[in-house]
């Protein structure tokens, strides 16, 4: 049976996807006729992308974190999301090993892509990051991380960086790493 699904998906693509993720032949060719029947043209919008997150998470405003995880997907920037890239990306961020997620983490926080994090672009994906949490859940939290600024500043000292310092990858994923209470700051996973 998967030789009738994996025809439809070009032949160089799908070795690419073996070597480059833990899929299976058979899953690729699940995921690319989903990804087909979903999206006929072949490519996500960053409105449509918008819309997936607009589901996960129904009682947030996801527009900002959005648009920075389509940014950090669309790796070569013709603003829409292939097959390729949409499946590396479910790679790094669900089923890779740690140090892939913050490989991602660090392209997610890296705005302009240019090999370093600032502390400028760190608190802009942290205020992103914040308006994931409900209202409710936002109130509840400790009162040196209820807001955005006071998270970035907390993450930012994991670093051992002054104000006006940048990250590099090596750096940035270290003090990830390090730090236990980091991880909480750069991602939000919802209360079932
Ligand atoms: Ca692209
Ligand atoms: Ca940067």
């Amino acid at each position: 049976m998967g030789n009738a699904k994996s025809s439809a998906m070009s032949k160089v693509i799908l070795e690419d996807l073996k070597l480059n993720t833990r899929f299976t032949e058979d899953e690729l060719s699940q995921w690319y006729e989903n990804f087909q029947k979903q999206c006929p043209s072949g490519r996500i919008t960053p409105d449509e992308f918008s819309k997936i997150y607009e589901r996960f998470f129904p009682d947030s405003d996801t527009t900002s974190y959005a648009q920075h995880v389509f940014r950090s997907f669309d790796t070569n920037d013709d603003g829409t999301l292939d097959f390729k890239e949409y499946i590396i990306a479910l790679h790094m961020t669900s089923t890779g090993k740690t140090e892939r997620k913050l490989e991602w983490a660090f392209s997610l926080f890296d705005v302009d892509k240019n090999g370093y994090i600032t502390k400028t672009e760190l608190k802009e994906i942290c205020k992103a990051i914040f308006k994931l949490i409900p209202k409710e859940e936002q109130e509840k939290l400790p009162d040196d991380e209820n807001t955005a600024e006071k998270r970035a500043d907390k993450l930012w000292s994991f670093f051992n960086k002054k104000e006006n310092d940048r990250l590099a990858e090596g750096e940035f994923i270290q003090g990830i790493l390090d730090n236990e209470d980091a991880l909480h700051f750069i991602q939000y996973e919802p209360q079932k």
